[in-house]
């Protein structure tokens, strides 16, 4: 996909994922934020013709060979936009409620376990200082990390690939769990569908 670049279908109801994330959170934050990053980032890219055959992603790897005019733009938005995509995917209801094969292999191998990972990515994102990301990213080798990213920062800044995620801004949890991050964090376990992780690791890997 690339410019113009439309607002993915969120592929199931805005209430699927209740009771851990709330219908009007669902409503807002798909309708109205990821809605406004992709109208942004189609607005920072009108006036480059030569940039309307890239991915939002290939735009991403090469932050530095953007216009100053828009890099800034491109990095928030266009990031906003595949964060909130990958966001979406790997919440669809259904799926594995756990790794399996290669994926459940690789989060053993770095992490030691399944439950050692998921401490470490909720100590990563309850960590992030104000708004940003926690991530399970893979490399070029199939080895996999974790981390939290500031804002809309994209792991594919870092030449990563991201396979799940989990969005920290506070309009992602605010309306159901205030100014309880971790308690949406532990709640977020219940809707992650782990099919969806792992084809995305094997992607990434193939
Ligand atoms: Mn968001």
């Amino acid at each position: 996909m690339a410019y113009p670049f439309d607002l993915p279908a969120l592929g199931y109801a805005h209430d699927a994922l209740e009771p851990h994330i709330d219908a009007r959170t669902m409503e807002i934050h798909h309708g109205k934020h990821h809605a406004g990053y992709t109208s942004k980032l189609n607005g920072a890219l009108e006036s480059h013709a030569d940039l309307h055959g890239k991915s939002a992603e290939a735009l991403l790897s090469d932050l530095d060979a953007l216009p100053d005019s828009i890099r800034g733009a491109v990095r928030n938005n266009g990031g906003g936009y595949v964060n909130h995509a990958l966001f979406w995917d790997v919440m669809t209801p259904g799926g594995a409620s756990s790794p399996s094969g290669d994926l459940a292999a690789a989060i053993d191998a770095a992490f030691g376990s399944l439950d050692d990972f998921k401490s470490q990515f909720e100590a990563a994102a309850a960590g992030q200082f104000g708004s940003g990301w926690a991530w399970l990213c893979v490399d070029g080798t199939g080895t996999v990390k974790c981390f939290a990213t500031a804002n809309q920062d994209s792991p594919i800044m870092q030449g990563l690939t991201p396979i799940l995620g989990v969005d920290v801004w506070e309009h992602a949890y605010y309306l159901n769990y205030q100014n309880r991050r971790p308690d949406y964090l532990a709640a977020f376990w219940n809707v992650v569908n782990w099919d969806k992780v792992g084809a995305r690791y094997r992607a990434a890997v193939a």
